[in-house]
């Protein structure tokens, strides 16, 4: 066997490896938390190509401040929409955009660019 074989081999195998590792692998994001400082609770999601971190986690009965940082300049993260909350707001009117996240009891408040097509997520628990 050839050296030139012996390549394709080993290529083929980082190859197939890989692929396995895209479909079956776990790609789960760290969820994010929010900093608790007296009484109430902070978190920032940078938009930037998408929201990070995509899940928040809030505690329940503290109440809440997220900060939602535009650094996207594209029309498409524009605006941040929560559907459930009945909140549209435009987020390049100030660098930071604070919404106020209700967290008297466990939900999840699912979240949107204006054209649905990012998502993200905030869970109160
Ligand atoms: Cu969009």
């Amino acid at each position: 066997m050839g050296l030139s074989q012996i390549a394709v081999i080993v290529v083929g195998a980082v190859l197939i490896g890989f692929i396995l590792w895209w479909f079956f692998g776990k790609h789960t994001e760290e969820a994010g938390r929010a900093t608790i400082n007296g009484n109430d609770q902070e978190a920032t999601i940078v938009v930037n190509g998408g929201y990070s971190p995509s899940t928040l986690v809030l505690k329940k009965g503290v109440p809440a401040k997220v900060k939602f940082d535009m650094r996207d300049s594209t029309a498409c993260l524009s605006h941040v929409v929560f559907e459930q909350l009945g909140i549209n707001k435009d987020l390049t009117k100030q660098k930071i955009t604070t919404i106020d996240i209700p967290t008297d009891k466990n939900q999840t408040f699912n979240y949107a660019c204006g054209m649905d097509m990012f998502h993200g997520k905030i869970v109160v628990k």
